[in-house]
């Protein structure tokens, strides 16, 4: 792990000079959003992605898979060039940088981009979606989903282009974590909007939101006790080194979105958006198969590696951080408004009415 410890410590120059070399004459058709260029494009046009996951990870999986689609799509003329975490920033600067157009495409994280967009923040309250991951499955590809963030994210210069699920959420801690009292003063690191914190002030906590690149650090020093992310990436970023305990409570799905700069894509030609929306539409099946895949084998190896105890909550022990978190749902409310209490009162319909529909399946089924 030193190595991705190391890399990720040098981005901020980095970024600068990545920055830097967006402004390098660009082929037609990967212009920043500035551009009113209307002639034709001079094929190949390469297009920028960047990741808020280093290289393995469920997003560089997505993108890789990504890349080889809008390639064969197009025939060859779009090329995508990957920027995996730590070449380019922080969740906040990519965002930043996919709103003035420096990057084309980009993951952006609730987690963090509740900051900008705060009805996103919806996705970083516990207990919402279905337990069943197939339901979420549905919820999170359905075109309701999408109608209800289009409009937030185009307030914000940038396009939806997709939400990706990639796994439960996972505590690790040097302690089981079985109650709300457990997590009393606890110093969990949490993603870096307001809200993401407040799922955890819920239970007691003393939530520290923070970059990515810093958790591990913050952990091996102490200054942090306790931080929470899918299995995959406890194992890639090396949190289990610095922790004793993963308590299994699946209190949310960590769920990232996929964007564009807003003005970048309404300019694109029709052809371009076609590939696009071709390509995506391939990668989400495969790629809800990949972060399965990958969340598995990576607790195969961080359970070989024998440092971390594993905990999975029973029922009732989740009813009862399910009852702490209701009081978060209020907080979202306020804050996000009218629109928030509409986003939060559909996906809460969604998933009753898929489940409902599933169960009567399984009855049809027996
Ligand atoms: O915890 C975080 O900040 C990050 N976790 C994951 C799994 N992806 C990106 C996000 O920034």
């Amino acid at each position: 792990m030193p190595s991705v410890h190391l890399r990720l410590l040098s981005w901020l120059t980095l970024t600068m000079m990545m920055i830097a070399g967006c402004s390098d004459p660009q082929p037609e058709g990967s212009s920043t959003a500035g551009s009113t260029e209307t002639s034709a494009p001079e094929y190949p046009v390469t297009w920028r992605f960047a990741l808020e996951e280093i290289e393995g990870s469920v997003q560089h999986a997505y993108a890789l898979e990504f890349k080889e689609r809008i390639e064969s799509r197009s025939d060859g003329n779009i090329e995508l060039d990957i920027f995996p975490y730590g070449s380019l920033g922080t969740s906040a600067q990519l965002t930043d940088l996919t709103r003035d157009g420096s990057v084309h495409l980009a993951f952006a994280s609730p987690g963090h981009l509740a900051e900008t967009v705060p009805e996103v923040g919806v996705f970083t309250l516990h207990f919402v979606l279905s337990d069943d991951n197939d339901i979420n499955r549905q919820v999170l590809a359905s075109d309701e989903l999408m109608d209800l963030f289009s409009e937030s994210y185009a307030e914000h210069d940038m396009k939806l282009l997709g939400f990706v699920p990639e796994g439960w959420m996972v505590w690790t801690a040097n302690k089981p974590l079985r109650t709300p009292d457990d997590f009393s003063g606890l110093k969990i690191r949490t993603m870096t909007a307001p809200i993401s914190a407040e799922a955890y002030r819920a239970y007691g906590a003393d939530p520290r939101p923070t970059p990515y690149s810093q958790v591990y650090s913050d952990l091996q020093l102490q200054r942090i006790e306790a931080q929470v992310n899918p299995v995959f990436a406890i194992e890639e970023m090396g949190f289990y080194e610095v922790q004793s305990t993963m308590t299994f409570a699946r209190p949310a799905q960590f769920v990232a979105s996929v964007v564009s700069n807003q003005q970048w894509y309404q300019q694109l030609p029709d052809d371009q958006k076609q590939w696009l929306s071709e390509a995506l539409a391939d990668v989400g099946e495969q790629s809800y198969q990949q972060q399965a895949e990958l969340n598995a084998s990576r607790l195969d190896r961080i359970l070989s590696d024998g440092n971390v105890t594993t905990v999975e909550l029973t029922e009732d022990e989740r009813s009862r951080f399910r009852e702490a978190s209701l009081p978060v749902r209020d907080a979202y409310v306020e804050t996000v408004g009218e629109r928030g209490e509409k986003i939060l009162e559909e996906i809460l319909a969604l998933v009753n009415r898929l489940e409902q529909e599933q169960s009567a399946q399984n009855t049809a089924r027996d």
